[in-house]
């Protein structure tokens, strides 16, 4: 049975799976979402109503929330890098770190991203103030956690790690990790140099013109 993985490339969220799959080289099938194929459009609708992508079938099962997908293909399709510590304890730092890099940079990444796709008149300046304020408090917290591991949960490359991949790269793009934060620096440069999150950024380079806030040139 082929995994098929609804997504699309340039998406973050997408990213962080698609970069748990390239580490173990799990074999998947990419339903690109695309307004130009009704046919993948209406069969992921079909499947998840609320449209939040990526999205994991397996046979009959269905599979939503990147996290939750990651865990799975542990679960089910294990490779020969474990995402996920077999110790409770080391688990639990990886799911923490998981919800760091979800809640506390790619939410406030996003609504800067967002906002600036709506009609001027319906912007909100204090909410987009707010998701500076609480990247900049995110980028002085991880700099210090940084400062001491290779990996977001220390040693050994994790879920965690597929998250942060993708939303320190596109966090960057939107609200720059300054000089302040050399430790953040430095672990995002690793992650890009990381050849599973190479490749999904590789994959994405034809879309850097999707990106509302304008790409910079450089990654
Ligand atoms: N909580 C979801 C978030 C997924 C998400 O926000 N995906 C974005 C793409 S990066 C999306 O579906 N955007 C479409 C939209 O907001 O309508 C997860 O962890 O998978």
């Amino acid at each position: 049975m082929t995994l098929k993985l609804y997504a699309h490339p340039f998406s973050s969220y997408c990213q962080k799976v698609l970069t748990a799959l390239y580490e173990n080289g799990t074999p998947f099938e990419l339903r690109k979402l695309a307004h130009d194929d009704p046919q993948v459009m209406a069969e992921f609708a079909a499947l998840w109503p609320i449209k939040r992508f990526p999205l994991l079938v397996d046979g009959s099962r269905t599979v939503m929330e990147a996290t939750v997908i990651i865990e799975y293909l542990g679960l089910v399709y294990p490779g020969p890098v474990r995402l996920l510590p077999a110790a409770p304890l080391a688990a639990l730092e990886v799911r923490a770190m998981d919800r760091f890099f979800d809640n506390y940079i790619s939410t406030p990444q996003q609504k800067i991203v967002f906002d600036s796709m709506r009609p001027e008149a319906d912007r909100d300046p204090l909410g987009v103030a707010d998701a500076r304020a609480m990247l900049d408090t995110a980028y002085g917290w991880l700099n210090d956690v940084m400062a001491e591991r290779e990996w977001a949960a220390g040693d050994h490359f994790s879920l965690a790690d597929c998250g942060a991949a993708p939303f320190l790269f596109y966090a960057d793009w939107t609200h720059r990790i300054g000089p302040a934060y050399p430790h953040v620096l430095a672990y995002r440069k690793r992650l890009l140099a990381r050849p599973s999150f190479a490749r999904a950024v590789d994959e994405a380079r034809p879309y850097r013109s999707y990106f509302p806030l304008g790409a910079p040139d450089r990654d």
